[in-house]
């Protein structure tokens, strides 16, 4: 059992954390960077560190700086939120050689899906559908082109250390392949150290769509169904829901049992995501996130689980407290990300906060780490609140979540507030009918002049 655990985050996600340890009779470390000392979380956890200075790097990043906060505050374990450390695979080692427990799968199992390539092949082996293409990686031009023209183009190059869009390049054509390939090649060299790379056929117009898996690292696992993640815009989500407006019952439980499966197979402890292309009734694996992730509150809403007091449930050493069986979806959640930036122009916008009214009522969530007169620092990313909104099914969500915006006040700096007021006017977004391009041609139609 867990008596103190630290949360190495900032901003809503460490409020979350602190909450959940909270209502289990955990109490909390808050860890912040100079810049932070005004910081919701300081404020909300039972002690604080200040670990460094305001650059990420040195402070939310400083592996020796986190420890040191452990260990000076008794802390039996961290909970690394989402971004910053949480799928560190060093930092988890380092906690192991330290005797500080880690709120989170293992250090094998990070490296393992941190590679793509090693995550494909993984979940290959596992049974789970994969996008066609290379087994492997690919090692030259040739090859690369006997992969482009054994599946047919369009095929996209993706470097092993990639993900979340970084190190990508789509081949139209043979004639392509060549810059494509190396252009991939040399991103991957310089933003990971690593310039192996794998083809998969490309797909023109899916949707994403995430499974949520949770294991007890002894052999058991469970899913919690889909959500659909298409909304985005330069790989940032705006937009997300569960279930997805575009998944049966009977594709939800067939592929909810394949990822439960592979990760009960692999003894995989916690919280997890299993990314997945969706095209003409296909599911196809592309990545596996081991964290938890911004838009887990539409999964707690719709099947009434606390995913943050699981994790550190079963990273105490218990079972999961929920089966296959007794976990059933009650009607639609939608969560928006509310950002400090402009609108339709998405340039980030700190500053000071002159008021701050949460939206309330039936259904209605919002996490975030404002407050009235909060400044917010100009070093970290623009996420500054997640709105919720949770009802009997997808109209009376949509519904909500506007009634829910009309209330909300954030006063003194732009938000994409105005963002979703325009988004919800759409008929394709009332519809659920989009796929992964869908944002950002509609922000280029609507909003760029010809
Ligand atoms: C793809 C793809 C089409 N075909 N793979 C982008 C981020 C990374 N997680 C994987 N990504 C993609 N992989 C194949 N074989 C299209 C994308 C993609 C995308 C995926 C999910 C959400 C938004 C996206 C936006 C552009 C491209």
């Amino acid at each position: 059992m867990f008596k103190k655990i630290l949360v190495a985050n900032r901003g809503e996600i460490a409020l979350r954390i602190i909450r959940a340890a909270r209502e289990m009779g955990i109490s909390s470390v808050a860890v912040h960077s100079t810049a932070d000392s005004d910081a919701m979380h300081v404020r909300m956890a039972d002690e604080s560190v200040c670990i460094g200075p305001a650059s990420g790097t040195e402070s939310y990043l400083s592996i020796p700086a986190i420890i040191a906060a452990a260990e000076i505050t008794g802390a039996d374990a961290i909970h690394p939120g989402y971004g910053f450390l949480s799928e560190n695979a060093s930092f988890v080692q380092a906690l192991q050689d330290h005797d500080i427990g880690f709120i989170g799968p293992t250090a094998e199992h990070i490296r393992l899906m941190g590679d793509k390539i090693s995550a494909k092949d993984t979940m290959k082996a596992l049974g789970v559908p994969c996008v066609p293409g290379s087994t492997g990686g690919v090692p030259d031009v040739e090859s690369a082109l006997k992969i482009g023209k054994e599946f047919g183009y369009p095929v996209i190059i993706k470097a092993t250390a990639g993900g979340g869009g970084r190190g990508m390049k789509v081949a139209n054509s043979a004639e392509e392949m060549a810059t494509a390939f190396s252009s991939a090649r040399s991103e991957g060299k310089a933003a990971f150290g690593n310039d192996e790379v794998y083809i998969e056929k490309y797909l023109t117009t899916p949707r994403h769509i995430e499974v949520q898996v949770f294991g007890d690292g002894k052999g058991a696992a469970v899913h919690l169904g889909e959500r659909d993640c298409s909304l985005q815009r330069r790989h940032q989500k705006v937009f997300e829901e569960a279930p997805g407006p575009t998944i049966r019952a009977d594709e939800r439980a067939s592929i909810g049992k394949v990822c439960a499966d592979a990760v009960a197979k692999i003894n995989y402890i916690g919280a997890g995501t299993i990314e997945f292309l969706y095209e003409n009734g296909e599911f196809y694996f592309i990545e596996m996130n081991t964290r938890l992730q911004v838009e887990h509150p539409v999964t707690e809403a719709i099947f009434g689980v606390d995913l943050v007091r699981e994790q550190i449930r079963v990273a105490e050493g218990y079972s999961l407290s929920f089966s296959q069986e007794n976990l059933a979806i009650n009607g639609h959640a939608i969560e928006v990300r509310i950002n400090a930036e402009t609108f339709p122009d998405f340039l980030p916008r700190p500053g000071k906060i002159n008021a701050y009214h949460a939206p309330g009522g039936l259904g209605v969530r919002m996490d975030s780490a404002l407050y009235d007169g909060y400044v917010i620092p100009p070093y970290y990313d623009s996420l500054i609140g997640k709105l919720i909104v949770h009802a009997p099914d997808r109209p009376a969500a949509i519904s909500r979540l506007k009634r829910a915006l009309d209330e909300l006040i954030i006063d003194g700096i732009e938000t994409t507030i105005p963002l979703f007021h325009a988004l919800l006017e759409e008929e394709d977004v009332y519809s659920g009918n989009y796929n992964i391009h869908w944002l950002e041609h509609w922000l280029e139609h609507t909003f760029e002049e010809k």
